[in-house]
């Protein structure tokens, strides 16, 4: 049984939703997990035998206009690994976690002796977007130099690691995962009815609605397929362009056909009465969201951006297209929609891919990670 110190973003968001639900599988599976961040994780929403939550809270003094969090963050890590005795510590999105976190490495050996190994996961804006800011790139590149192992969720955001902050050192794959029982196909007409009552095909879109996930293209693809089906769409989640979304389908005059029902926990039952996934990302490692729905026997119809055509299997999992090319994801989406042999396919088939990334085959290769990290003897440098 190891003690494991897992270090979070707690918002609604990708990086988030994997080191949750990593912690609550080591935790299943015996270890001690601490979750330190500033605010209890989203998805850990119920209690948890093995899981403790240290809250990091921000002193609040009138010098400091700007919230000071990774030194904040450090002084609870500080705090947490000595008296919970920490084995081992896990950040997940490299800013500010892992610079916070190899502070805390330094404090502890420098004060107490205590080496303890520092593994960061890299998830994909911290270096594909923010972390190549020039304020934030030296840290980023000083920071996965010093830890012990660096992660990354996909081939693409390894390689792109490499190259971008010019780094020799040893960057392992380990991708994101889906707990395939709780995400199986759920088919539930009653709820189905409730957004198609015409029986209407539908499309869904989970993300946080940033700029890079160019949410707004699934209005315009819905467009271009309502000039030829009835379909609708679902929308998922919050964030800065949902309200261009909202906007747009107003303009298109399908506004009546798009139901945006914000931040909210999706569920299996949700996904499964979607017939496509729609992912028109302009820049994506992974894209865990994906994973869920294809878990749940939805197809998924996406760019051909960062880490996605290593999940998605064109023209058997789903469709991949330029990123921007509506007409050719609203052509894919149609030609799905209106071949049922096909469509029904793509959902077993996106089925069978989503179980090559179950939780239990993908946990363990954080646990032997763990493992060998704590092997190698070191002090820090
Ligand atoms: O940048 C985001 O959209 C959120 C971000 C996060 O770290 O919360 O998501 C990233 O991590 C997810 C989990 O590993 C991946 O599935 C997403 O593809 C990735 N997002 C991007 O690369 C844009």
């Amino acid at each position: 049984m190891l003690r494991i110190g897992i270090v979070c973003y707690p918002t609604y968001g990708g990086s988030g939703v994997v080191a949750t639900e990593l912690g609550k599988a080591l935790a299943e599976r015996g270890h001690q997990v601490h979750f330190i961040t500033y605010a209890l994780p989203w998805r850990l929403d119920t209690f948890h035998d093995n899981i403790f939550f240290h809250e990091v809270e921000l002193p609040n003094y009138p010098l400091f206009e700007f919230q000071l969090y990774s030194l904040a963050l450090a002084g609870k890590l500080v705090d947490v690994v000595r008296y919970e005795r920490l084995d081992i510590l896990h950040v997940h999105y490299a800013i500010p976690h892992a610079i916070s976190g190899y502070l805390t490495q330094r404090m502890l050996w420098e004060h107490d002796s205590i080496s303890l190994p520092l593994i960061t996961t890299l998830h994909g804006t911290d270096i594909t977007l923010v972390g190549l800011e020039p304020s934030f790139y030296p840290l980023v590149r000083f920071s996965l130099q010093h830890s012990d192992a660096v992660t990354a969720v996909s081939f693409f955001l390894a390689e792109k690691t490499r190259h971008q902050f010019q780094i020799q050192r040893p960057i392992e794959v380990i991708p994101n995962f889906v707990d395939t029982r709780t995400f199986i196909p759920r088919p539930d007409p009653e709820l189905r009815r409730q957004f198609a009552p015409a029986g209407e095909h539908i499309l869904i879109h989970v993300s946080n609605f940033r700029s890079i996930k160019r949410s707004p293209d699934t209005v315009r693809i819905l467009a271009e397929i309502r000039s030829v089906l009835p379909a609708k769409l679902i929308l998922v989640g919050d964030g800065p362009e949902r309200g261009e979304a909202e906007r747009l389908a107003r303009e298109l005059g399908i506004d009546e056909h798009v139901r945006c029902l914000g931040k909210q926990m999706i569920t299996p039952e949700l996904l499964s009465i979607a017939d496509i996934f729609l992912l028109p990302s302009q820049s994506e490692s992974f894209g865990l969201a994906a994973l869920e729905a294809m878990s749940c026997g939805v197809p998924v119809v996406a760019t051909t951006a960062g880490g996605i055509p290593e999940l998605v299997r064109h023209g058997e999992t789903g469709f991949l297209a330029e990123i921007g090319d509506i007409q050719r994801m609203a052509r894919y989406c149609i030609e799905l929609l209106t071949n049922p042999k096909k469509l029904q396919s793509f959902r077993e088939r996106a089925r069978q891919r989503a179980l090559e990334y179950d939780i239990h085959l993908i946990v363990p290769l954080y646990e032997q990670l763990y493992q060998r990290v704590l092997e190698q003897v070191r002090i820090p440098t």
